[in-house]
């Protein structure tokens, strides 16, 4: 099984893939055999597992313990290289392109390749994009970086492209967790025109009717995590 492929496929049969985002530090995990049924009965396609700030540890026993409850691929989305965990499927190995901070660029990057050594995880090189929504979120608190403003469509779709010309397989377009505003739409199609890998949109997805549109704007898949997190019935709304 390659997790990318199976993007890679879906995107050219236009099929919507929808990541569900488990943030370790938040989540209470003797909830999660009664979280993951939910999970496994929706049309939810991936589990992506990170935070921006989690402890030690917490991000391993969570994964071992996700694993055996769904078939689902789980794929890491971590906010620092002690959320790797052996027993996921995949990670997306995200470089920070919208920020000038070489920790997020290249540094930690670098500090995982010893990590990843005693791992089966199949690496995904993700170009990571923030994007301005409105509040200051805490993806910026901790990589010490600016979002791009929703004003300069073409600095967004020039980095997304960068990071194809540079090899990334994949493009995160990112508005926070918790983002008051959703990447715009308009911003999504903009980037679409002149990119040919898959795109990814999270951050501030609260409702059916947003995911409808950002899917119609050019989303190839979607992250949702907050609304999934405040909310269980968003199970049931998803599937009307
Ligand atoms: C954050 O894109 C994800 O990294 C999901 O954001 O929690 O706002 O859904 P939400």
């Amino acid at each position: 099984m390659s997790v990318y492929n199976d993007i890679l496929s879906a995107k050219a049969k236009q099929e919507q893939l929808l990541a569900i985002l488990i943030d370790p530090d938040k989540f209470d995990i003797k909830l999660l055999s009664q979280f993951t049924n939910k999970i496994n009965q929706s049309v939810i396609t991936h589990v992506f597992v990170g935070g921006s700030t989690v402890e030690l540890e917490v991000t391993q026993k969570l994964v071992a313990a996700l694993k055996p409850l769904t078939k689902l691929p789980i794929v890491l989305f971590p906010g620092d290289v002690t959320q790797i965990s052996k027993d996921a499927d995949a990670i997306l190995f995200l470089s920070l392109i919208s920020g000038r901070n070489p920790k997020y660029l290249i540094e930690k990057q670098i500090e995982a390749v010893s990590i990843l050594k005693n791992t089966d995880l199949e690496v995904i090189p993700t170009g990571y994009i923030l994007i301005e929504n409105g509040k200051e979120t805490a993806v910026q608190k901790v990589t010490k970086s600016k979002p791009i403003p929703t004003a300069l469509h073409t600095l967004v779709a020039d980095t997304a492209k960068a990071g194809e010309l540079m090899g990334k397989k994949i493009i995160y377009l990112e508005a926070g967790s918790g983002a008051l505003h959703p990447v715009p739409l308009q911003m999504i199609k903009f980037v679409k025109q002149d990119l040919t890998i898959p795109l990814i949109v999270g951050g501030g997805i609260r409702s059916k009717q947003q995911l409808d549109n950002a899917y119609s704007a050019g989303a190839d898949l979607v992250v949702i995590g907050t609304a999934f997190e405040e909310n269980h019935d968003f199970f049931e709304e998803l599937k009307l």
